[in-house]
């Protein structure tokens, strides 16, 4: 690959990349490949809308909640028709399951291989505000056979099952992070030219680090195990940062080193995050950078969901970091054990 003087890969495309992995499996068929090329299409086309969102009449709420009971903002439903539409003109996906959805959204595609779980829109919050989002997307192939109704099965299988996941950041510029199982690989949006081009290759997550991410306004309402944490990062002077975008957090800890909470609180008995569209896919994208992900006592891959929009605690991050917040759990295990771990 050409680099130029700042050691830059110059000129992969997103889709010249695809192609090439694709091309590293002989018996590949190209759909997984076309459907990582239809959720970039998306997500330019949602990048689109938010950037001009102050200028259109598409910010605040929708007045409407969604499954979740949380108000949908405009923008959420704006971006959960594109990426259905895009997926479903696509072909390869046959069925989506998204946070903005009760039910499971048949595509009415009876050939297509996969199963998408999707947050089109992360970080809700903060829309209205001019501050990073995200969109978080998981793949996995259907168990049932092709060209038959989609069963339950299909769609509530571990994180482990996974054959891609990634994420769309918008931020200070708009980014393509994903994983296919050999590698992280990131991509910035060239807007001028509508392209995303490689920019983060094979991204390694520090093993350590010194940045903590949680939202302490409900430290009181924590378990001990997570104040005792939380305590700790602040004798050791760690740095606080919390945007309250999943996927904007989670991007700067994978890149700096750090770890993200997401605890049991009082408001959130279960957690906050979703297993199927949030935690799972963030979960491969740190495991395949070097990360960890568990749910303070277990690997979060490995849960097995029983529902679509079930919700579980989430720590991520930073191996040691993880491994350290989770040793206050084994300590306080006697006492925890019986709720805590029943509510897993
Ligand atoms: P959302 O999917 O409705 O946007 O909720 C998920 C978001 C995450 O992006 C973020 O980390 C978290 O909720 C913030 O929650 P809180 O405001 O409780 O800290
Ligand atoms: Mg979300």
């Amino acid at each position: 690959m050409t680099k130029d003087k700042l050691g830059l890969p110059v000129g992969t495309t997103l889709d010249r990349f695809i192609k090439r992995k694709q091309d590293e499996f002989p018996f590949a068929t190209g759909e997984l490949s076309q459907l990582l090329r239809d959720i970039a299409l998306a997500g330019k086309i949602i990048n689109r809308e938010i950037s001009r969102s102050g200028l259109l009449n598409i910010g605040g709420a929708f007045g409407v909640t969604n499954v979740q009971g949380e108000e949908q903002q405009k923008l959420d439903v704006i971006a959960d028709i594109r990426f259905t539409r895009a997926l479903r003109n696509g072909g390869e996906v046959c069925a989506i399951i998204s946070e903005e959805e009760e039910g499971v959204i048949d595509l009415e595609n009876p050939k297509g291989k996969y199963i998408v779980a999707m947050d089109p829109l992360d970080g809700s919050s903060n829309i209205d505000v001019n501050v990073s989002i995200g969109t978080i997307f998981s793949i996995y192939r259907r168990i049932s056979p092709a060209g038959t109704p989609v069963t339950m099965e299909d769609v509530l299988q571990p994180g482990s099952e996974q054959v891609g996941a990634g994420y769309l950041l918008y931020g200070s510029s708009t980014m393509l992070v994903y994983t296919t199982g050999h590698g992280v690989y990131g991509f910035t949006y060239e807007p001028s030219l509508g392209e995303f081009f490689l920019s983060h290759q094979d991204i390694k997550m520090p093993k350590d680090g010194s940045i903590f991410s949680v939202n302490e306004g409900a430290y009181c309402t924590f378990e001990p195990a997570v104040k005792e944490y939380v305590d700790y990062c602040k004798k050791n002077e760690y740095s606080a940062r919390y945007i309250g975008s999943l996927v904007a957090d989670f991007h700067r800890n994978m890149l700096k080193g750090g770890i993200y909470i997401y605890p049991c609180t009082d408001k959130a008995p279960k957690g906050k995050l979703r297993l199927l569209y949030e935690c799972n896919a963030l979960a491969f994208i740190a495991e395949q950078a070097g990360g960890i992900a568990t749910n303070g006592y277990k690997r979060i891959m490995d849960l097995k969901p029983t529902e679509l929009h079930q919700r579980c605690p989430l720590f991520i991050g930073s191996e040691n970091m993880v491994r350290k917040a989770e040793s206050f759990y084994k300590k306080h295990e006697p006492e925890s054990k019986s709720d805590a771990v029943a509510s897993r």
